[in-house]
């Protein structure tokens, strides 16, 4: 890692500083603003030093690897990754199995209990869902109404059969709310570890705010991690004419909404970073200031393991999550995984994207869409 410290008039002229030098994949570690005095102190001036740094490149990281009798320090570092590795898959492996026996017991139990005349379809229906994402305990549950319906009119046909379901699946999101209108609130911040999508849903909704719904809009960003990230959003804000604000600090952050607040909506990106630490969810939530007149929407991928996807949930649910957006629909054939995440933390959806077009691949989300997506997916 190649670490440097910058001194220039303001963050903008630091940043083209570090940009220069380091290039795009540098990493701002602090800032701060410093005075600096020319002619012998006699005038003084205010301005910013950072400290960036950039990794350096893999070519050398791998070389020390190869020979580990020179860099004993490169093979320490590669165990340490099997050995995390390993235990990763290894708690993996054993929650699979945990699954497995769960629906091994359940399907025992169902063969003892169930009518001999029901119909294949139910089980056809019943063994999809608890190979889905969705909680055995729960398809259990709803299967049992849905088999005590069947033996009050066993001539159901099976048709009425995968109604019972929806209306089940339905009836598990009746208390949750799935939010018609996103706009309405003048502040929409984006949520979510790095790389689900969150610049390039904040784009389309965006767009679509502009040019559908002819709202003047502004942009935010506070993800000024990596330079990339900062040019990635100042790109869209130029193609849709709007004024954007980067804000490094708390105080920008405010300055930033006050600056914009004559707009009729704001799209603020945050950085994802590691949603494993606790510690930035905590600066997140500081320099947000999150408060009522801004919606909070959690996004998260649905290529992403369902173990995974709650654990992020349950990290950022500090922050006052409002809804979920669910991205990456066209990169994965399970989908069930967004019904369950509604269910368990009972907060609906406003969007699914399913795709890479801005601002086309972005599709309102309803209870009704989202059930039906899975009656889709099982029968
Ligand atoms: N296939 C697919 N890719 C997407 C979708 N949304 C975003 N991406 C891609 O995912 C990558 C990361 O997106 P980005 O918006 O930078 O993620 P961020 O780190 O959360 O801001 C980019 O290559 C996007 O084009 C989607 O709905 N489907
Ligand atoms: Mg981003």
């Amino acid at each position: 890692m190649k670490v440097k410290k910058y001194k220039a008039e303001n963050m903008q002229q630091a940043m083209q500083l570090v940009r220069l030098e380091l290039g795009d994949d540098a990493v701002i570690l602090n800032s701060k603003s410093v005075k600096t005095s020319r002619f012998f102190g006699l005038l003084s001036k205010k301005g910013v030093e950072v400290i960036a740094a950039v990794d350096e490149e893999p070519s050398s990281q791998t070389l020390k690897t190869k020979n580990p009798q020179i860099q004993p320090e490169g093979i320490q570092a590669s165990k340490q990754t099997i050995s995390t590795s390993t235990s990763r898959v290894e708690q993996d492996k054993l929650f699979d199995s945990i699954q497995e026996m769960k629906k091994m017991m359940k399907s025992l139990t169902q063969e003892k209990q169930r009518d001999p005349l029901l119909p294949d379809f139910f089980f056809h229906l019943e063994e999809k869902l608890v190979q889905s994402e969705i909680s055995p305990l729960h398809v259990e549950e709803m299967m049992d109404t849905i088999y005590e319906k069947w033996l009050e009119n066993k001539t159901m046909t099976d048709n009425s059969i995968l109604e019972l379901v929806e209306g089940g699946l339905l009836q598990s999101l009746k208390e949750v709310s799935f939010d018609q209108d996103p706009y309405k609130k003048k502040f929409i911040c984006l949520v979510g570890p790095t790389g689900v999508g969150k610049t390039t849903t904040l784009a389309k909704l965006a767009a679509n705010a502009s040019l559908r719904k002819g709202k003047s809009i502004g942009f935010i960003t506070t993800d000024t991690y990596r330079i990339a990230a900062i040019e990635q959003l100042k790109t869209y804000a130029s193609i849709l004419e709007a004024p954007i604000e980067v804000c490094y600090s708390a105080e920008d952050f405010l300055a930033a909404k006050n600056k914009l607040s004559h707009l009729d909506v704001v799209f603020i990106d945050t950085a994802g970073r590691n949603f494993l630490n606790e510690h930035f969810i905590e600066e997140l939530k500081e320099v947000l200031d999150f408060k009522e007149e801004m919606t909070t929407f959690l996004v998260l991928s649905l290529t992403s393991k369902m173990t995974d996807m709650k654990k992020i949930a349950d990290q950022f649910w500090n922050v006052g999550i409002h809804q979920f957006i669910f991205t990456k629909k066209d990169e994965t054939t399970s989908i069930s995984s967004m019904y369950e995440i509604s269910r368990l933390y009972q907060k609906g959806a406003a969007f699914i994207t399913d795709g890479q077009n801005v601002p086309e691949d972005l599709i309102p989300c309803t209870k009704e869409l989202m059930v039906r997506s899975i009656i889709e997916e099982i029968a």
